[in-house]
């Protein structure tokens, strides 16, 4: 019988080894949520890295980590700290993070990363091709695993192979910079479905292809060697019903079962009805755009002094890649910003910003969520950003307002949002005001078309849409070969 196999840098499941001994629990991320119904019964394995580097793995509990992981239907690459260094915090977020959210300056081009990069990418093959069978379809995610389709393909022609990128895919123009743009790109087209989250994403590698390897491409389809590899666009969603069911729970939660964040929320609502409390939340990265953002809200604040009192910005900033530079260059900047804007601005009664550096438990993002009267995201560049859709589902009784960037692959699905470009602080003091100000009935139709798309089009179908188009396409090479 055949099997799915799943492969991106991270497993789902979180290993902790202490005094107690070894735990392994699930994460419940997007992604693992959303593969589900993917990754379900005995039909389907996840491979990936465990998050522990081969240095940190006793020896004596090697078997103990394989047969936990076996429960929850994942196996291991094992990779080296030297590996991690240069594939993971290397290729992955000094080249190809930066390159593909068109921070061209920051990307470095080193050939010792990129060496690592295609090592630790055969191991991911080579882990794939131990485990499956010619009958089995492979799931490969994500800009960390480029080269893996092709690695696969070569081995074992007849699998199908599915990759699916969550980050944009850059114009033609940024992507050739790139010193190994043909193989990354022939690396993909291991591939027999490649699915990005948006048609402009899928726009510009099919640009690349056509310019850059001189291929036959005809609408979606790339004609390589005797195959067609098929390329399409699946948004994204998320796991509705969780946020919608945690959102009524919160607002059916007794007095005395408040977090104290939630008993923070409520007390500043009692002390200042009027004041609105704006919203954001990101991984602390320089695509997320946080340092103009900030700079914006002080620009809507000395455009409209009249809201000064009357807003708070809360910055949630989850800590990401902290070892590498730019990114605790972006952790220095936002300090200071918070602390000027905060230090010139406040009142005896007020400060304008809440600034949070730290990843928060589900509950307590749902109590940021239902508590704010604005959600503001305002990537320079974002492949999806599910946070805009998290808020908008939290919205039980449809208030609310979403200010989103249109650099956001969620931009083209949102359209009922306040849609803003990060770099014009005019229109975003403007859209603030607007959104302040918004009545209740406007929110309410806006929302009401919102949640509607998202119920509709959660992460479950977004799956099983990917999943579907794989199948189909292994389908028609079945009838061909038989012809
Ligand atoms: P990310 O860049 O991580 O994902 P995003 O899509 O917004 O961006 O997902 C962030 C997730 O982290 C959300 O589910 C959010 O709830 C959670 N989160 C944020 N702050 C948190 C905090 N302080 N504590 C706990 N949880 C927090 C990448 C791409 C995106 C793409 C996704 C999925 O960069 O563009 O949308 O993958 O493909």
């Amino acid at each position: 019988m055949s099997k799915t196999i799943i492969i991106s840098n991270r497993l789902p499941v979180q290993l902790q080894i202490s005094d107690g001994g070894l735990s392994a629990i699930p994460s419940v991320g997007g992604l693992a949520t959303g593969m589900k119904s993917v990754h379900s019964g005995g039909e389907s394995l996840w491979i990936g890295w465990s998050g522990l580097t081969d240095e940190e793995i006793p020896e004596s509990l090697e078997n103990e980590i394989d047969k936990a992981l076996e429960n929850h239907g994942c196996s291991k690459v094992r990779l080296t700290e030297n590996d991690v260094e240069g594939f993971y915090f290397g290729f992955s977020n000094r080249t190809i993070w930066p390159l593909f959210h068109y921070f061209l300056e920051y990307s470095e081009f080193e050939l010792d990363f990129w060496n690592t990069y295609k090592v630790v990418n055969q191991k991911f093959a080579d882990a794939i091709l131990e485990q499956a069978g010619d009958e089995d379809i492979i799931w490969v995610h994500d800009y960390q695993l480029m080269l893996v389709p092709q690695m696969v393909k070569e081995k074992r022609p007849n699998t199908s192979i599915g990759f699916f990128l969550h980050i944009p895919f850059p114009s033609y123009e940024i992507f050739r910079t790139l010193p190994w743009r043909e193989e990354v790109l022939q690396g993909l087209l291991g591939s027999d479905l490649i699915g990005f989250h948006t048609y402009d994403y899928e726009r510009h590698f099919l640009s690349s292809v056509r310019r850059l390897l001189g291929l036959d491409v005809s609408f979606n389809d790339i004609y390589l060697d005797n195959r067609v590899i098929k390329v399409d666009s699946f948004p994204m969603g998320i796991d509705y019903k969780k946020f919608r069911d945690a959102a009524v729970a919160h607002e059916e939660r007794k007095e005395n079962n408040k977090s104290d964040l939630q008993q923070k929320l409520d007390n500043h609502k009692a002390s200042a009805p009027d004041t609105k409390l704006i919203l954001s939340i990101d991984r602390l990265d320089y695509s997320k755009g946080i340092a103009k953002r900030l700079n914006a809200f002080e620009y809507f604040l000395n455009k409209y002094p009249e809201y000064k009192e009357k807003v708070r910005l809360i910055i949630l900033a989850v800590p990401s890649r902290s070892n590498v530079p730019q990114y605790q260059l972006l952790k220095r900047e936002i300090d200071e910003l918070v602390g000027r804007i905060n230090g010139e601005l406040s009142t005896v009664n007020w400060t304008p910003i809440w600034y949070f550096y730290r990843s928060l438990p589900f509950e307590n993002l749902i109590d940021l969520y239902t508590s704010s009267d604005i959600a503001w995201l305002t990537p320079l560049r974002d492949g999806m950003n599910l946070v805009a859709k998290e808020y908008v589902a939290t919205r039980t009784d449809k208030t609310g307002v979403l200010i989103l960037s249109e650099m956001a692959g969620s931009a083209y699905e949102m359209n009922e949002a306040l849609l803003i470009n990060p770099n014009n602080f005019e229109q975003q003091a403007d859209t603030l005001k607007n959104a302040i100000t918004m009545p209740k009935e406007e929110q309410m139709a806006r929302n009401m078309f919102l949640q509607k798309r998202l119920e509709r089009y959660n992460v479950e179908v977004w799956a099983n849409e990917f999943m579907n188009a794989l199948h189909k396409k292994s389908d028609v090479e079945d009838v061909n070969i038989s012809r």
